[in-house]
């Protein structure tokens, strides 16, 4: 099987979710990381990306976009360990909640970062982030374990980079609704505990966190920064 390459930027939340998918399956791959607090794009890169956005994965001479789509590919064509259920009701269920995982949670976050420069509108966005989140909590209810049971799955790896932000927005923002997400802070320690999120996502110094969105949040900045 040819080696995937894929191209990053180590602290993105979205590329954490492919870091984490190629671990767990001990799949080796070639990274090229991109800089996006430049808003230009190296050559190469523009060439095969039509968006200017990470994470991207090539393989085989072709490009795959979206974190959704790129850890979906991978469980496909290296299927150990397997990290979707087999049984096609089960597979829906899981797909439900990696689209909730990018409308409800990831695209808040993109839009309050990459997009929106309004500060008061940043922090509604924020907020309906958190609102989304009651439904995580509802739905982990009496969950024990991981997302799925007791192995890794896609869905823990589209949910695990932003539960660990969320902790960071809540401070900043002064938002009180997630603290009284007991499931969702239950399950997010969950997550911290596993040895492949551990290496792959929480690993990240959480100060690096603090001061990236207090520019966002607090300072109204957005990402890449304007010059
Ligand atoms: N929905 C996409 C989002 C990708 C995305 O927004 N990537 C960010 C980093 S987290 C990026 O490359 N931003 C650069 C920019 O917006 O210029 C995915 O899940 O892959």
């Amino acid at each position: 099987m040819k080696k995937p390459k894929l191209y990053m930027f180590s602290i993105s939340p979205s590329c954490q979710r492919v870091f984490a998918t190629l671990a767990n399956k001990g799949i080796e791959y070639d990274s090229v990381e991109i800089d996006i607090s430049e808003r230009a794009r190296p050559e190469g890169f523009e060439k095969i990306s039509p968006f200017g956005k990470v994470p991207l994965l090539e393989h085989n001479g072709r490009a795959i976009l979206e974190s959704a789509n790129i850890i979906q590919y991978i469980d496909e064509v290296w299927p150990d360990p397997p990290m979707m259920p087999s049984d096609p009701m089960a597979r829906a269920y899981a797909r439900q909640w990696i689209q909730f995982a990018d409308r409800e949670l990831f695209d808040r976050d993109a839009q309050f970062v990459h997009v929106e420069p309004d500060r008061k509108r940043k922090l509604e966005i924020c907020s309906d982030l958190f609102d989304s989140l009651r439904f995580l909590d509802r739905e982990l209810n009496g969950k024990k374990a991981l997302f799925l049971g007791d192995d890794l799955s896609l869905v823990d790896c589209m949910l695990a980079p932003t539960l660990a932000n969320a902790p960071v927005w809540s401070d900043l923002t002064k938002d009180r609704k997630y603290e009284t997400y007991e499931n969702v802070k239950s399950y997010t320690d969950r997550l911290r505990r596993n040895p492949v999120l551990e290496q792959t996502v929480f690993c990240v110094p959480i100060e690096v966190y603090e001061s990236f969105f207090k520019a966002v949040l607090v300072d109204g900045m957005t990402f890449p920064p304007k010059k």
